[in-house]
């Protein structure tokens, strides 16, 4: 009998039956659905997480416990690689094919099969970090994550409610024997923070720059670290709490945070609007920041993943031309970036600018290919990332440089590169970096959002029977089934000046997605309920045709 099998066998085994009545799939971020349906998965995530340990040798790899920005009754779960990355994508499937298999001797015959494909040793004693946001669910899925970790024989460690990037980070210090950083809050906040304070002491003429921040924490994890963050920060920022009611469950993400401002493209409740103040809102698990101001007239302006992709890229490779080095940078966007980011990146700024198909995954992995890949969604999740010589080069020469001003450069880089968490997006670390660069502009966020004008855009979701039967290409930006709706597609955009529109199935909702872009927002409007109704003509539309 299969070492895996006889651990199914024995009389300890805890079975947590798969009610069945639900298709899980480890989509553009995970498992996500309504917490209630997930004690099975949970478990079985447990087993898998301690198996992906095993197959990299004991390597220390993660699992967080959280739905991000969906709403309070929902919870999810992903998985992290040694270096703080997202899980494999070959791993992706065998999660899905594990969350749905009917009952636990199908469980074993998976994992059995895993096991003789990976050649996994069980000599190898499973290393895992464990981590959960605020969500009421979170605690008991957490219970059924150990109980297959423990099956197992795993040497975990729970860090309780901490944000997603945290654990990201955790798992990489972990894994570089501590050179990134010590597994564990303080460190995380001492390096961030004190790398960020090193530049704000550079920083001798603040101009239009101001140090008050409302701060929107969407009632989860991000409010509760973030007033963890302020006896680090010294005061370098004034952050005002608004959202942080994190005992109350439901009000989790509801009205507030950065999927809400982003996709209602107007201010949260529960803090009152004050012209031209500094807003910024995270999501349920903090690895999403979004920018926005009022001005006096009471007009939204929102300055999202984009913004902050052009406003660093911009900034740092101004840093790199100052220091002399011959370094390359790169900018990761999908195809929800506004036209007119993509021009000012290509055109201004004169950064190449690479598409690829929603996930940080995807981004993260093609921004590798430069020395220096900035990466952010629209909707603000994003980091930037250095190749390991690039960033021994930059140490190496500020270390010896005598010119002054390639020296401050240098120094300069080194603090970015420091107040990064580069394993993934992280709302507290973006936060730093565009504060960092803005005192250094001496910019306002009126200022930063005068760089360049968005083209006007609308994001609609459309339900329909069954949204597995659409696929798509080139990045995501054609449809290729349903067959003939890119036909249709394309000949209602010829209608509109500056027009583009293209839809997707959601990885993380049961929906399809519609976004349209135009010269004015009553034609974004108008192209996006126009593109929705097609789509729910021609795929089965649910509940309400979209008008
Ligand atoms: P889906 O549901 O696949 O569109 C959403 C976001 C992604 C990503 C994931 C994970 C949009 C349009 N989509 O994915 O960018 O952030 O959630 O959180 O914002
Ligand atoms: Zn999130």
């Amino acid at each position: 009998m299969s070492w895996i099998k006889s651990i199914f066998n024995e009389s300890n085994f805890i079975s947590y039956p798969n009610p069945g009545s639900i298709v899980f799939q480890y989509g553009t971020s995970g498992i996500r659905c309504k917490a209630d349906y997930l004690d099975h998965v949970m478990h079985r995530m447990g087993m898998l997480v301690a198996l992906r340990s095993m197959c990299l040798k004991s390597a220390r790899v993660g699992l967080m416990i959280t739905a991000s920005h969906n709403a309070h009754e929902d919870n999810g779960v992903k998985l992290i690689d040694p270096q703080g990355e997202m899980l494999e994508s070959s791993w992706e499937v065998l999660a899905t094919e594990l969350s749905n298999a009917i009952d636990d001797q199908h469980v074993s015959t998976v994992l059995t099969s895993l096991v003789s494909k990976y050649n996994i040793d069980s000599s190898y004693i499973p290393k895992v970090y464990v981590g959960r946001d605020t969500r009421y669910s979170g605690k008991k899925l957490l219970d059924a994550v150990i109980v297959g970790m423990k099956q197992f024989n795993s040497d975990f460690e729970d860090f309780g409610v901490i944000t997603t990037p945290m654990l990201h980070f955790f798992v990489r210090c972990y894994n570089t024997n501590c050179l990134y950083g010590q597994p564990n809050e303080q460190s995380y906040f001492n390096k961030l923070t004190t790398a960020f304070k090193d530049m704000r002491n550079m920083c001798t003429d603040y101009k239009n720059y101001n140090t008050v921040i409302e701060f929107d924490g969407a009632n989860g994890v991000g409010a509760l670290k973030m007033k963890d963050a302020l006896s680090y920060l010294d005061n370098t920022l004034i952050i005002n709490m608004h959202n942080d009611e994190v005992s109350s469950s439901e009000k989790l993400n509801s009205k507030c945070g950065a999927d809400f401002v982003k996709s209602n493209q107007c201010p949260p409740t529960g803090l009152s609007i004050k012209p031209n103040a500094k807003y910024i809102s995270v999501d349920g698990d903090a690895d999403r920041i979004i920018y926005f101001f009022v001005d006096e007239s009471n007009k939204f302006y929102l300055l999202d993943g984009d913004r902050i992709a052009t406003l660093v890229a911009g900034y740092v490779k101004e840093q790199i031309i100052a220091s002399g080095l011959d370094v390359n940078i790169g900018l990761v966007q999908t195809a929800y970036s506004n036209g007119n980011s993509t021009n000012f990146v290509s055109n201004t700024l004169k950064v190449p600018v690479a598409c690829v198909p929603t996930g940080v995954k995807h981004l993260h992995h093609k921004a590798q290919d430069y020395d220096i890949g900035v990466y952010f969604e629209a909707n603000g999740h994003g980091t930037l990332i250095f190749k390991e010589s690039i960033r021994n080069l930059i140490r190496k020469e500020a270390s010896k440089q005598k010119d002054e001003s390639k020296l401050i450069a240098l120094k300069k880089l080194i603090c970015i590169m420091d107040m990064t968490n580069e394993t993934v997006g992280d709302a507290y670390s973006d936060m730093l970096i565009v504060e960092t660069v803005l005192c250094e502009r001496g910019w306002s966020l009126n200022d930063w959002y005068n760089t360049y004008a968005d083209l006007p855009n609308r994001l609609m979701k459309v339900t329909v029977k069954d949204r597995n039967t659409f696929s798509t290409g080139d990045a995501e930006r054609i449809c290729i089934r349903p067959l003939g709706l890119q036909d249709k597609i394309n000949s209602i955009v010829a209608n509109y000046p500056m027009a583009r529109s293209f839809v997707r199935p959601s990885g993380t909702e049961d929906v399809v997605r519609v976004y349209a872009e135009a010269d004015t927002q009553v034609h974004a409007d108008k192209l996006a309920v126009e593109v929705a109704a097609v789509i729910y003509d021609m795929a089965d539309g649910v509940g309400k045709r979209p008008s």
